[in-house]
């Protein structure tokens, strides 16, 4: 019998959670305070996506769950990482993450700054150290993705783009650019792993979660424009409205609300036309519907 969505997340969200619980250093453990800021950044917080992403590219793909379960934290743990620095002063400059106050708010700028660097470390500890697939080749592979999908030609490129983008009229296309790899990259690389944790890929199936990665990272950050202008602080655990106080170009402020709506139903619809012929995709497409539908 088949759990339904809601079962099937919440069982994965609970797995994930113990999981990172179990790999973050203890705050006993010295440094006691930078131990103690690093497991109040990445636990009991968040949607935990990126780990569903990579349980579902997972399943799709008849992997080991203990493997995804590995690479899951290592996804979870550079994300929690960019949202402790993209909160700093130097960067974004805010005060409310997940419904507390932000890691520089609670420890200091100092601490969160190494939070970060720390949490990314980690990741790469926890890739290096559990096996991860039946070829050392295809393991250096999984890091090596994770690694590009996080750095300048990814993620941290991306952030760069965004921090050099206030008050800046971009077109869609850079936008694009912009958010494929702030956003997306990651994503991306979360549907991958998770992916590459079962068996080898046909290249057309390789194609077709390319696309699917692609295009729910897109959906994500174009959602999350939307919820940013119209969903309240307090149902977002962040502060809302950020973008147009900051004059960021967001899918909004280029296209408007609208037509931000209809680009991420037309996301929806690739992501979901990509999976076309992908056996137990069903978590996948679920997954599609959630980060389109969410309202935080
Ligand atoms: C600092 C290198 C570096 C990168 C920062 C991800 C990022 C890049 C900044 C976060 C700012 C932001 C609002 C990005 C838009 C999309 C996004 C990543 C939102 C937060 O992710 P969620 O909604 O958060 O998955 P939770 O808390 O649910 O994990």
């Amino acid at each position: 019998m088949t759990i339904d969505f809601l079962s099937w997340s919440t069982a994965l969200q609970t797995r994930t959670e113990s999981a990172l619980e179990q790999h973050l250093p203890n705050t006993t453990t010295a440094p006691q305070t930078l131990h103690q800021a690093m497991r109040y950044s990445v636990l009991g917080g968040g949607k935990r996506v990126r780990p569903l992403l990579a349980f579902a590219a997972g399943e799709a793909c008849q992997a080991d769950p203990a493997r995804v379960e590995i690479v899951a934290c290592a996804v979870e743990l550079i994300h929690a990482y960019s949202l402790v620095h993209d909160d700093m002063p130097c960067m974004d400059d805010d005060v409310l993450r997940r419904g507390k106050p932000t890691c520089h708010v609670e420890f200091g700028e100092a601490t969160a700054l190494l939070v970060g660097d720390s949490l990314q470390s980690l990741a790469f500890e926890l890739l290096a150290t559990t096996t991860l697939s039946d070829t050392p080749t295809q393991q250096l592979a999984m890091i090596k993705l994770l690694a590009h999908a996080s750095g300048s030609r990814g993620m941290a490129g991306g952030q760069a783009i965004d921090l050099a983008s206030v008050g800046v009229a971009l077109s869609l296309p850079e936008l694009e650019f912009m958010h494929i790899h702030k956003t997306g990259a990651l994503i991306r690389a979360a549907v991958l792993l998770g992916a590459y944790c079962g068996k080898p890929l046909s290249e057309e199936q390789f194609a077709k979660l390319d696309h699917y990665a692609k295009c729910v990272g897109l959906a994500f950050q174009v959602v999350d424009d939307i919820l940013d202008a119209e969903a309240p602080t307090a149902t977002l655990g962040k502060t809302a409205g950020k973008d147009a106080e900051q004059n960021k170009p967001t899918y909004v402020s280029l296209m408007g609300i609208a037509a931000a709506k209809t680009f991420a139903q037309e996301l929806h619809r690739d992501a979901l036309d990509a999976l076309n012929g992908f056996d137990h995709s069903q978590r996948l497409r679920e997954l599609a519907d959630f980060i389109v539908q969410r309202s935080f």
